[in-house]
């Protein structure tokens, strides 16, 4: 199985339905009063983690997401149907973010999180709703809205309290396998863990703590080196870091050296990584080398205050030290899931009121969010409906800053792009 932990996705709520015209017709009173109902809202596109989901995979098959539209307002004043949501469902720890920005709109990081990414248009009214005392028979109803529609990232950024890092082959998945229940792949070659794995570690009631195995990171690693790039993120969401080092060297390098090398790796995917208390797990000491090499390795680390355990995944010796060491940190250290990204300022164009008025190289223009709407839900070739967005405009005082501009009878005046002859 691929473990898919980014996918790009478009998403797109219903329109909402249109109002509609009618007229009550009793048997022997031919015209009576306006009877349109409103239309139904469109479908909503919702997302929500399930606990069930580790992967972002279904999004690499489907990549576009539409809701579904609201229904015609119909005859009697009844209602059309709402459209229905869509429900995305999300790994844990999934953010989203706006394609063009990348910047976070939102980070789901609780079980059963809910977000609606694209709203559903608001149905609209049926023309039993225009009337007035002075409008009895409104021969115009309001087309529904658009749905939102938004192009979103999908990444996951696993949660774990403790991380796993270090070269291939170190023993970080053997390590995994002997605390957790998990069963990551164990092999001598390196890369052999393609995925983040998580377990649990019991260590008494009340006492466990989540831990990731995180893919082998090399030189590089921070310009997509190895596996590179893609697993470093996970490592964000952690809040110790065990850094299991090779200490039989028995593959020709040095494990000093190799602390080091990852850590500049850490440090140039960000800065912030390196906040995160690490401690050592100088693994393999089972093998005979491992004896010239420890003196060394806790001399370097022990004098920076770095602490070092010396353990064999193998024959499961030091072990348990390691792990309360890991928990007394735990302990101390405050439980934020934060990541690194910028976050998105939502501008939400359903709250958007505003209506412009401005003259620019001698030319009248009228803009905004209500104004879009306006224009939206008005039937140009509907006389009465030309008529309520005139009211409306008068109303909302567009037609007094106008002539404050100085506008003439018959002068051009661009609502939203579109051109229209001023009159009073
Ligand atoms: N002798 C000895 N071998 C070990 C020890 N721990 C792990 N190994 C062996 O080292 C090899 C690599 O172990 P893995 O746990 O797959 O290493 P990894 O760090 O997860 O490697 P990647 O997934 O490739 O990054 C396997 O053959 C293990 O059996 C140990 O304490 N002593
Ligand atoms: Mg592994």
């Amino acid at each position: 199985m691929m473990f898919i932990d980014v996918a790009k996705i478009s998403v797109k709520a219903g329109k909402g339905g249109n109002g509609v015209v009618a007229w009550r017709r009793e048997k022997y009173e031919p015209s009576g009063g306006p009877y349109g109902g409103d239309g139904g809202k469109g479908g909503s596109i919702i997302l929500k983690t399930d606990e069930g989901i580790r992967t972002l995979m279904d999004f690499r098959y489907k990549r576009s997401y539409n809701g579904e539209n609201g229904e015609d307002g119909r005859s009697k004043k009844q209602f059309g149907k709402d459209g229905k949501d869509i429900i995305l469902r999300v790994p844990v720890g999934t953010l989203v973010k706006d394609e063009e920005t990348g910047k976070v709109i939102v980070d789901l990081k609780d079980k059963d999180d809910e977000y609606v990414i694209a709203k559903g248009g608001i149905g609209g009214r049926g023309n039993a709703r225009f009337a007035t005392a002075t409008r009895q028979a409104p021969g115009f109803a309001e087309a529904g809205r658009k749905g939102q529609e938004r192009r979103i990232i999908l990444e996951l950024k696993l949660l774990a309290d403790v991380g796993l890092i270090g070269f291939p082959n170190v023993g970080k998945s053997t390590l995994l396998s002997i605390v957790t229940a998990a069963k990551p792949k164990i092999a001598n070659y390196h890369f052999t863990t393609l995925k983040p794995n998580l377990g649990v570690v019991r260590l008494a009631d009340e006492m466990s703590f989540v831990i990731a195995d995180i893919p082998g990171l090399i030189e590089g690693a921070s310009k997509g080196a190895g596996l590179g790039h893609d697993f470093l993120r996970h490592i964000e969401r952690t809040r110790v870091l065990i850094h299991v080092l090779d200490a039989s060297g028995i593959e020709g390098r040095d494990p000093i050296e190799d602390f080091y090398k990852i850590n500049e790796e850490l440090s140039s995917y960000n800065d912030k990584i390196m906040e995160k208390p690490q401690i050592i797990a100088a693994n393999k000491t089972d093998i005979p080398e491992a004896a010239e090499w420890l003196p060394r390795i806790r001399e370097e680390f022990e004098t920076m205050g770095i602490p070092v355990f010396e353990i064999s995944a193998a024959t499961q010796s030091g072990i348990r030290e390691l792990l309360y060491a890991a928990w007394d940190i735990l302990e101390k250290t405050e439980v934020v899931y934060e990541t690194y990204d910028d976050m998105f300022v939502e501008t939400d164009e359903d709250i958007n009121e505003e209506i412009i008025v401005k003259k620019e190289d001698g030319m009248f223009i009228v803009e905004g969010g209500f104004m879009e709407r306006l224009l939206q839900s008005t039937y140009m070739d509907d006389n009465e409906s030309l008529r309520y967005f005139q009211e409306t405009l008068r109303k909302r005082g567009v037609v007094d800053e106008l002539v404050d501009l100085g506008i003439n009878e018959g002068d051009s005046v661009f609502i939203c792009g579109y051109e229209f002859e001023f009159y009073e």
